[in-house]
């Protein structure tokens, strides 16, 4: 079994109050062969900004062969691992999320998706087991983006806009700043039984990218919060894709889709691993209302920002700060 050094209980987080978690049946399952997924989707990303996908096209053996690899690398000795970090951002991380004092019951490895600046980091995990590792990240990778391409134009057809890749051309873009990540959350036991309470993997956050796409194993963990602040468990489905609408999504739809806070809570007894495609659009774009979708006399209610502003901001922030508030208008 991986074990993480253990932190010490303070160090960690830890749901304090909480109310009780439904397993929802009602998470909207969108079915890509049906004539009427695009509209289904947009009311997702209105009521929910989350939504699962089924009959997706990507197969499976890509995404259990990922797996495969991804626990063979989280299997290896922590001094191996640590090889492949400390993350700058790219590369191996542990229990540390991003810079600023978020924790986490968490091992990761974060990719760059572009080719042209992969991190030196992220090379030397691949040269560690360079051909088998890296061809099953490239096929999951490739096919995820197709998806997440695929998807983008529903949504623009959804909304009614023209041309229908107005979004998707933003991640099928060369510049496209998108990432991909790889979480392993070991089973937690000892902590567990020791503080009583349950013991956050990755605490609440929204996604600052456009779109995410997330597959993981079959352990139950990822809860998100619905428009009225509850919280609700996402029942796991290792062969479906859950899609997250990010903060830049929900700029460019002027508020109308909505980014979804979300959060992983550790298994006491199995470990979790999921892995997640997150689709950012170029540094330099302008992220705002896209303008064939604003209504006749319709304002912005963002200021105007570039991705590399917004990415900036975020680096600086807490994972649960509401990282859009300066940049809404007053
Ligand atoms: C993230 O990596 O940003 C997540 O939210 C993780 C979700 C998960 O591991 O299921």
């Amino acid at each position: 079994m991986v074990v993480l050094s253990q932190p010490a209980l303070n160090q960690l987080s830890h749901i304090k109050t909480c109310k009780p978690t439904n397993l929802v049946s009602e998470i909207p399952v969108i079915d890509l062969s049906d004539p009427q997924a695009k509209t289904l989707i947009v009311k997702a990303c209105e009521e929910f900004g989350f939504f699962k996908v089924v009959n997706h096209g990507v197969p499976l053996e890509f995404m259990t062969k990922l797996e495969t690899e991804a626990l063979t690398f989280f299997k290896l000795p922590q001094s191996e691992k640590d090889r492949a970090g400390p993350p700058d951002p790219f590369g191996y991380g542990s229990k540390r999320i991003g810079t600023n004092g978020d924790v986490g019951w968490i091992e990761y490895l974060l990719l760059n998706t572009n080719p042209d600046v992969i991190s030196p980091k992220s090379l030397s995990i691949f040269q560690e087991n360079p051909v088998i590792f890296r061809s099953a990240v490239n096929n999951y990778i490739s096919a995820v983006k197709n998806l997440c391409f695929e998807l983008l134009e529903l949504m623009a057809d959804g909304l009614g806009i023209q041309p229908r890749n107005v979004l998707s051309k933003l991640l099928r873009d060369e510049k496209s700043d998108s990432c991909f990540r790889l979480n392993h959350y070991p089973p937690c036991p000892e902590l567990q039984a020791l503080s009583g309470r349950n013991l956050i993997g990755f605490g609440e956050h929204t996604d600052p990218q456009m779109i995410s796409v997330l597959r993981s194993n079959n352990t139950s963990g990822l809860q998100i919060c619905l428009k009225d602040g509850t919280w609700v468990s996402v029942p796991p489905d290792y062969t479906s894709f859950f899609i997250n609408v990010g903060d830049s999504l929900q700029v460019m739809t002027n508020g109308r889709f909505r980014s979804v806070k979300h959060r992983v809570m550790a298994d006491t007894m199995k470990s979790r691993v999921s892995m997640i495609y997150f689709g950012g659009p170029p540094l330099n774009e302008k992220i705002a209302p896209l303008p064939s979708l604003m209504r006749k006399e319709e304002e912005s209610l963002y200021k105007e920002f570039t991705w590399c502003e917004y990415k900036k901001a975020v680096y600086k922030s807490r994972l649960s700060d509401y990282r859009l508030g300066p940049f809404e208008k007053c």
